[in-house]
């Protein structure tokens, strides 16, 4: 018997099939998709558009200013939902589909899903070119959004209605699939959008997606262990895929019954409250000195849920132990072998579990769990020092770091930042609580994200006290998600520390023998300095805003504006040159090999010799 149909445009099957995806967490049944943020042209609005206006109230549909920050925000509440759940995104073709590319390779980078539903030009052709139509003199299929397929886990371009039955089961698959997850971009030519076809009902049935949890290889397992039980000097690298395995009390129970110290990537940071005593803190090249001088001597590394990024392995310098063993714990086979790590393919919670089950009772030597804690203990009295209060009239980022923790830190505090200097010294200084508290995009390190990403964390923790910390050259470039959180009530408190350049570029040029040029305002070519009010700047799109002129003036704000129920934007003027001295690593920038500067030659004699600590795998 044929199955039953039912007769929808492309435009609304998509919209259809996604109000029926499931999940459920803590035993509520949710949608999995919590939304679609959109802005229409005439590349969506009729086709996609129509279909999103009659689910509305099943699934909401949020208009963004810039497809760039909308999914931003969209990646950001997958984050802030370790996963679980994720957002689409819909934008007409030609420059609103591309504003998107980078937010692609934000997710595609961070393994965060996303399905992103860019318009595309018409597959019959007939109007040729339409307006914002890329023309490929030698191929007749290009177009703009070709631009997604590197930065995509899934491609597809929907030329035809019927085409989106297994393109929406894959994309489905690959969102919800712990190893490949990423951003999924099913580009849909807007003609196709508004033809009908006739669907069998059963593709909208309800479907409930539940987390894969990869158990791990008998073999694989029995190496790990040997490894492990040989080790003298063990440490655990806790990475992000901690916190989306949802594995922090499965790794506290293994440090603590084993007695390993864990040091934390960016993204793995608030795997364990700072304050757990196995909790050594950040690692690498923005790392504690207690992580880094652990995982210098280390023989066992056991990387847990890592991409071993450049800043983790202080770009595969840090590890100075000749005889040192990886051990990859990881559920994407790719991040598992890294560096001849020997692989352990599973998810982070079951691959601990039983990793520790094989352990027994095995212990690392309590001098080396002993000297992990007097280390950490010495790495606190720095940190205390670097965050402590000042008259200062430009405080360092550490400074203006300790006055948000101690006005505002509690445990429903999620703090969001993504680049400049406040990456660095928050990695080391933040003293985050519950896993998630902490949430940086550090694998793409997208100037702008913050505030578009503090969005969706808002949106995915509506309870959360969401705290931005921001550098005037992110705000510059992308603030006008303000305004969406603004009409979505979504309060934010934005801290803007504004040292009237680009700080930490600034910072490397010097460190790397260069002259200031070009990043600090005062060293671009100018003719006038704009000196940029950024509380009145925030003001205009709604927020409330203050500037404040100390540290002490920046407490009694945050104080004031806790029970303030519109998004927040206090500014504070910070010195562009101090930073953290402890801690740190090494980070592989090249220096040039010819120059007439004898501070560039310097840097490269440094640079050459700092080389030879670099591991090769
Ligand atoms: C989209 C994007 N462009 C360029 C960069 C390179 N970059 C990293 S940090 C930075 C400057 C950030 O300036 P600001 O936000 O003021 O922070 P600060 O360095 O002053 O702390 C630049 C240009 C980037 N990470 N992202
Ligand atoms: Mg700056």
């Amino acid at each position: 018997m044929a199955p039953k149909t039912i007769r929808l445009t492309m435009a609304q099957a998509v919209a259809r099939f996604l109000t029926r995806q499931m999940t459920i967490i803590d035993g509520e049944k949710l949608p999995i998709f919590g939304g679609v943020f959109a802005i229409f042209g005439h590349g969506n609005v009729a086709g996609v558009g129509e279909a999103l206006h009659a689910i509305k109230e099943t699934l909401p549909t949020y208009r963004g200013q810039n497809e760039q920050g909308m999914a931003n925000a969209a990646i950001a509440f997958a984050k802030a939902s370790f996963r679980r759940r994720f957002m689409a995104c819909t934008t007409s073709i030609g420059p609103g589909a591309l504003n998107m590319v980078t937010s692609a390779a934000l997710a595609h980078v961070n393994r965060l899903p996303v399905l992103l539903l860019p318009g595309d030009v018409f597959a019959n052709r007939r109007p040729d070119p339409v307006l914002q139509q890329v023309e490929g003199f030698g191929d007749g299929t290009i177009s703009a959004n070709d631009c997604f397929r590197p930065v995509s886990r899934y491609f597809d371009r929907i030329t035809r209605p019927e085409q989106i039955i297994p393109a929406l089961r894959r994309a489905m698959q690959v969102l919800t699939d712990p190893a490949d997850c990423g951003p999924v971009t099913l580009s849909l030519c807007q003609d196709v959008q508004a033809e009908a076809y006739d669907y069998p009902e059963n593709f909208f049935d309800e479907k409930v997606w539940l987390p894969r949890r990869i158990r791990p290889d008998a073999d694989e397992l029995a190496s790990a262990i040997a490894a492990l039980k040989a080790a003298k000097n063990p440490v655990i690298i806790a990475g992000g895929g901690v916190l989306y395995a949802e594995a922090s009390s499965a790794l506290a129970a293994f440090a603590e019954k084993h007695g390993i110290p864990v040091v934390e990537t960016q993204a793995g940071k608030s795997s364990l409250p700072h304050s757990h005593p196995l909790n050594m803190g950040s690692v690498g090249v923005t790392g504690t000195s207690a992580s880094n001088v652990l995982t210098e001597t280390a023989d066992v590394v056991l990387a847990v849920g890592s991409r071993l990024q450049d800043f983790t392995t202080g770009s595969w310098g840090l590890f100075k132990n000749d005889d040192l063993k990886i051990v990859g714990l990881n559920v994407q086979p790719f991040d598992a072998a890294k560096h001849e790590s020997l692989p352990l393919v599973a998810d982070a919670r079951e691959g601990l579990d039983a990793l520790s089950a094989g352990l027994g009772h095995h212990k690392a030597d309590a001098a080396w769990t002993d000297k992990a804690k007097a280390l950490k203990t010495e790495w606190l009295k720095a940190a205390d020092k670097a965050t402590a209060t000042t008259n200062s009239a430009l405080p360092s980022d550490a400074q203006v770091i300790g006055a948000v923790q101690r006005a505002r830190s509690s445990a429903s505090t999620t703090l969001v930042c993504a680049a400049g200097g406040l990456p660095g010294e928050l990695h080391k200084l933040w003293q985050a609580e519950g896993p998630g508290s902490y949430h940086m995009e550090y694998g793409f390190s997208t100037m702008g994200y913050e505030i578009a990403g503090g969005l969706g964390v808002k949106l995915a923790k509506p309870e959360s006290d969401v705290i931005v910390m921001v550098g005037d050259g992110s705000y510059m470039m992308l603030n006008a998600e303000i305004a969406s959180s603004i009409m979505l009530g979504a309060k934010l408190t934005i801290v803007l520390l504004d040292n009237a350049g680009y700080g930490c570029i600034n910072r490397l040029q010097m460190a790397t023998g260069g002259a200031n040029f070009n990043n600090l305002l005062k060293d671009t070519h100018h003719v006038t300095l704009p000196g940029i009010d950024f509380a009145a700047h925030a003001a205009a799109m709604g927020a409330v805003s203050r500037k404040v002129s100390s540290i002490g003036e920046l407490e009694t704000a945050l104080k004031e504006t806790a029970s303030e129920t519109r998004t927040t934007v206090i500014v504070i003027d910070t010195d562009p040159l101090i930073t953290t001295d402890e801690g740190g690593h090494w980070w592989d920038v090249a220096v040039p090999e010819v120059s007439e500067r004898s501070s560039v030659n310097e840097a490269r004699k440094a640079y050459e010799k700092a080389l030879l600590a670099q591991r090769f795998g």
